[in-house]
């Protein structure tokens, strides 16, 4: 699914017009607020954002993997908290529903996830199992026609503003590792899921992590996501590998934005009688920047291209994940080398961004765990 040329054209020019006039103004209320303005979450259902990956049968704009990786880069100019108020709707709570659910789960949900009516959130991590995914301890056990779930999730992002929960938890206790995984469509309001006050953060302030807990929560059978049990872990990892061409571009669109805010200072700071960016000790880290984005552009358009193509992408897109997370980082602690000692201010952007881009390294796979990925696949790829 692909949306044609011209109409992709206009919704890019369109979000490239709301990062400027709406979002970037907005950035310092943000973090002062720790929340995103409501108007501005309504300005996003408005603009279409939260059913950018949805197909357009269930409402949504039904876009490829590749023109999904452009808006978000687009949208990730400004302050990441934005981006992660759609980016669980988008990416990792819906598409394991769009991949692999059934036609009433569909029916059910997407139209709503669509329009931004409800969001959805991926309840995978627990305070037990984090890169370690499929030692989960979180069961759901069979008691007529309902499921029985107990457990706690952990740093669950959008938990809170959540109106259904792609949960991974173990329907069969007796199966220790990730064949005993199923997943679970559920509706946060029902009695027994309790949702935590919101996670405080070293930055990406106005995101909201939570830890989701189940206490004998009852679940109708027909929430089990495509109606086959032990498929759960599977389609959490499918979930991931295109979550994180998704994240790429999050650190890239990010990215960019901070190689701006250097190169602006750059030109502007004078000492020693010059613009610093005349320097070549400067124009050197600037030059790196650019490079790395460069190429972080680049293999991310090639792999979400394939992607979109059908071909198998774990490993492109764990190094994807890696190379351009890894390369945010070093990207903004240039750019706060660049500003100097303004750079440790928080009243200059570079100092908020340098927080906010700590998490790309940690989240859907930290980067050892993509280097695991990369690893396990050259060696399958000789060993078969
Ligand atoms: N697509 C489909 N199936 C996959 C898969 C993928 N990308 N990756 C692994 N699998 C399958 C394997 O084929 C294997 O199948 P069998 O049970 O039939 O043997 C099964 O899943 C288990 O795979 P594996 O043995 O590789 O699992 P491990 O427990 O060794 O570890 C990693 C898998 C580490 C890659 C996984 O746990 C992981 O991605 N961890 C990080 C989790 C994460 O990103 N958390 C962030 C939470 S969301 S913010």
């Amino acid at each position: 699914m692909a949306l044609d040329n011209e109409t992709f054209g206009q919704v890019k020019d369109t979000v490239t017009r709301f990062v400027r006039e709406r979002l970037i103004p907005a950035e310092d209320t943000v973090e002062q607020t720790n929340d995103v303005p409501e108007d501005i979450i309504q300005d996003m259902r408005e603009l279409g954002l939260f059913g950018l990956s949805i197909p357009e049968e269930y409402g949504g704009l039904g876009l490829s993997m590749l023109q999904e990786c452009e808006i978000i880069h687009e949208l990730c100019k400004a302050s990441l908290s934005f981006r992660s108020v759609i980016g669980t709707t988008v990416g990792i709570g819906s598409q394991g529903l769009v991949m692999t659910g059934t036609k009433e789960q569909k029916e059910q949900y997407l139209p709503r996830l669509a329009t931004g009516e409800i969001s959805s959130s991926f309840c995978l991590t627990e305070p037990d199992a984090g890169s370690d995914a499929a030692s989960l301890r979180t069961t759901a056990i069979k008691d007529g026609d309902h499921y029985v779930l107990n457990g706690t999730k952990r740093y669950i992002t959008n938990a809170l503003r959540a109106g259904m929960l792609t949960v991974m938890a173990r329907t069969d206790p007796n199966k220790k590792g990730a064949s005993g995984v199923s997943a679970f469509l559920v509706d946060p309001s029902i009695e027994g899921v309790h949702i935590s006050k919101a996670d405080e953060k070293m930055g990406q302030r106005g995101t909201k992590t939570s830890d989701v807990i189940f206490e004998n929560a009852r679940v109708p059978a027909s929430a089990l996501l495509g109606g086959e049990e032990g498929q759960g872990f599977y389609t959490a990892m499918k979930v991931l590998d295109r979550g994180r061409l998704h994240l790429s571009s999050v650190a890239t669109g990010i990215s960019e934005r901070i190689i701006e805010e250097a190169l602006n200072y750059a030109a502007e700071r004078k000492q020693f009688g010059s613009p610093i960016g005349e320097f070549q000790l400067v124009q050197a880290m600037l030059a790196d920047s650019q490079a790395e984005l460069y190429a972080g552009t680049s293999m991310t358009r090639d792999a979400a291209t394939k992607f979109d193509a059908g071909d198998e992408i774990s490993m492109l897109a764990a190094c994807c994940k890696m190379f351009t997370t890894e390369a945010a980082g070093r990207i903004a602690d240039r750019a706060v080398q660049i500003h100097g000692g303004a750079g440790y201010m928080s009243e200059y952007k570079v100092e908020r961004f340098y927080r906010d881009v700590r998490l790309l390294r940690l989240y859907e796979g930290t980067t050892q765990i993509q280097q695991l990925v990369i690893g396990k696949n050259m060696l399958k790829s000789v060993q078969g």
